[in-house]
């Protein structure tokens, strides 16, 4: 048997975090979930957090690299997320309190108000032509209708998909064109920091490119003028539905009837339309919400501060938490708008004692400092998140003590687009956590590494993270293209799935994950990872955000240029230049000291907060720019350029 290692492994974080007693007397998880048969596992969880018109009559069926789930079964998203809970005698209790952008803009919004609601979205939409099988687009930022146009899509048998409200025309109109979609759902302008966004205008000049579009739904926010076009667009307030329940009962739909489609970005520049289907989907996102947040739906005030168009947001704002019954925080704001502390005075005021959020979120807290959360009581809080990325240790430690307390578990959740649920997490109560690891494979998913020739890794060595056995929230393809399906998830392992991203095992049989394969570096023969070096830098004191990322050398195949945003929004000196780089040489080695710096203010990310290593390797490269449409904002990375041209001569 071969072991040999696809990435070098360095950064060794040593600090642990056991659960407490009195937390794991009250989880709903224990370690016995672990020795439940996978089959089992499942089945249970199909029956306990999920309603079913129908009960199914096989558990799954694996024909790689297609699967199915819950195979007979029938079933409704929203009567599992809303009429239900009204059923069940809890239909005053909130399901969301929302909160606007500008200064005391709230709703509370309870199970049978969302009823009511979700029961006359659907009903306009019934008169407006839509039935089981339309396809629904829908852009909106985070209003309430946002979840109650994705409810009552579901209500009919409508797929949808969401599209992120910062996106470009463009984006919306190949999205709606490549899902056939007949009906878009928009609002007239968003809130943001204080100014509008013009989403209807911007959803004009999409439906101009996507013919297909022949009604538009309209929902007032900010009430400015917006253009509307005879005949194609309507005010929902105009054309709003009976909202009696029993004008509209739920369609029973099959466990694999199509649910919604995600685009997500591929390596080319045709997004890729991620396909979930009902049963999986529902059960995978409710079982893994239960256990990995300890939802108590009586007690708990749980906060995912995610954004509804990404797969994050449907899976922890909507159906996941309303599945379970949750009470919820939607907030559709930034988190520095009007102040630096709008996050931390949400929790406070709700009581939140969940709170789900991106390590992209936190490093900016860490940036403008611990005296905004300070000024909140945060006592409410017992349990905290991540997602997204790699979490640094820093960052890791500063949520645990400066937002937790110090007495709130951190969840690592590592999960994709693609699989709809998480999929390795520690589970409160249960996992001793380690600053920077995912931990364990959730129950019933079957997590490895593999080595290049597809060997699994033993503990300590750094491969490509892969999945062994189906999950029911599993993709079940790209929506009309079977070949990249197949070639993308499929091809590098023979019936596994690669998730494209770097990982190690340690010797606890603990997940550490190591970033996008696309982004690994080799210097002189050693591949490594760029997490590794950005937490190393990360740990220098003065430093609140750290991106790596490779250019070509001479003599040592490839070099590390790191690029560093200081605390406060400092200027870097030469001097601070060289003592970061001896930071990193002390905390993992010479090999992968930085050959050069470059201080910036800001990072390019996504809209979604990931770090775009990519186009920082064009800025070491000194190359053109590649496809810049994806990031939150185009003028950092000029920015940075302008910069790493300046700092060239400092190199060593
Ligand atoms: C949920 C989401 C997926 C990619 C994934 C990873 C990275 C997400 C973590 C993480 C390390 C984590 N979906 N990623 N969570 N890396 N630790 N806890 O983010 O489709 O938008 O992105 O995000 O690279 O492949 S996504």
């Amino acid at each position: 048997m071969t072991t040999e290692q696809t990435i070098d492994t360095l950064f060794l974080e040593e600090r642990r975090y056991p659960p407490s007693a009195e937390f794991a007397a009250q989880a709903n998880a224990t370690s016995a979930i672990y020795e439940e048969d996978f089959e089992s596992f499942w089945a249970r969880n199909a029956s306990e957090r999920v309603s079913w018109f129908e009960p199914f009559s096989t558990l799954y069926e694996w024909e790689p690299p297609y699967t199915k789930w819950f195979l007979g079964g029938k079933l409704n998203v929203s009567y599992n997320c809303v009429d239900r809970h009204v059923e069940h005698g809890r239909g005053a209790k909130v399901a969301f309190h929302w909160e606007g952008e500008p200064d005391g803009d709230l709703r509370a919004i309870t199970y049978e108000d969302l009823q009511h609601e979700v029961v006359a979205f659907a009903n306009t939409l019934k008169e407006l032509g839509v039935e089981k099988g339309t396809p629904v687009a829908i852009y909106m930022g985070m209003v309430p209708e946002l979840p109650i146009a994705m409810l009552a899509c579901t209500r009919l048998g409508a797929p949808h998909t969401v599209v992120f409200g910062g996106f470009s025309a463009d984006s919306l109109s190949d999205r709606m064109n490549d899902m056939g979609c007949e009906v878009l759902v928009t609002q007239d302008e968003a809130w943001r920091r204080g100014t509008t966004v013009p989403l209807k205008r911007i959803a004009d000049d999409a439906m101009s490119d996507a013919p297909g579009v022949k009604t538009c739904i309209v929902v007032r926010r900010t009430g400015n003028d917006v253009p509307m076009a005879e005949g194609r667009d309507h005010w929902y307030h105009d054309v709003r539905g009976s909202d009696d329940p029993a004008s509209c009962p739920p369609e029973p739909m099959d466990a694999e009837d199509l649910l919604f489609l995600m685009y997500t970005s591929g390596t080319t520049a045709k997004p890729k339309g991620i396909a979930h289907t009902t049963g999986g989907y529902l059960v995978g996102a409710a079982a893994t919400h239960y256990y990995v947040f300890d939802l108590k739906p009586d007690a708990d005030v749980y906060w995912c501060a995610a954004d509804v168009g990404w797969i994050t947001g449907h899976s922890y704002i909507v159906y996941g938490p309303l599945c379970n019954g949750a009470t919820s925080v939607m907030y559709e704001g930034t988190p520095d708008y009007p102040d630096k502390d709008r996050w931390w005075s949400i929790i406070e005021r709700y009581g939140v004692t969940i709170l789900y959020t991106a390590p992209t979120a936190i490093r900016s807290h860490m940036k403008w400092g611990p005296e905004h959360a300070a000024k909140h009581d945060l006592t409410s809080l017992r349990l905290l998140g991540s997602v997204g990325e790699p979490i640094n240790p820093e960052a890791w430690v500063w949520y645990h003590e400066n937002i937790g307390g110090e007495r709130c578990p951190i969840v690592d959740t590592w999960w994709q687009t693609e699989t709809g649920m998480i999929l390795i997490t520690p589970l409160p109560g249960v996992t001793t956590t380690k600053p920077g690891s995912a931990t364990q494979p959730f129950p019933g998913v079957d997590a490895a590494v593999f080595s290049e020739s597809g060997d699994e890794v033993g503990p300590g060595g750094g491969g490509y993270l892969v999945l062994k056995r189906p999950w029911p929230a599993m993709l079940r393809g790209i929506f009309g293209d079977d070949a990249r399906y197949r070639e993308t998830y499929w091809s590098k392992y023979d019936g596994v799935y690669f998730a494209g991203d770097g990982a190690r095992v340690d010797e606890d049989g603990d997940f550490w994950l190591l970033g996008r394969v696309d982004d690994v570096m080799n210097v002189s023969g050693h591949r490594i990872s760029t997490i590794e070096v950005e937490s190393a830098l990360v740990d220098h004191p003065e430093v609140a955000e750290a991106a790596v990322a490779a250019r070509n050398d001479a003599t040592t195949g490839q070099a590390i240029v790191a690029f560093v945003t200081l605390k406060g929004g400092a200027d870097g000196s030469v001097a601070k230049l060289e003592e970061l780089r001896n930071h990193v040489a002390q905390k993992i080695g010479p090999i992968a000291k930085p050959a050069n710096i470059v201080f910036t203010p800001e990072l390019p990310k996504t809209r979604s907060g990931k770090i775009m290593r990519r186009l920082l390797r064009d800025v070491a490269e000194n190359r053109p720019l590649g496809d810049t449409t994806t990031l939150a904002d185009p003028t950092v990375v000029e920015e940075i350029r302008d910069r790493g041209q300046a700092e060239a001569g400092k190199e060593d």
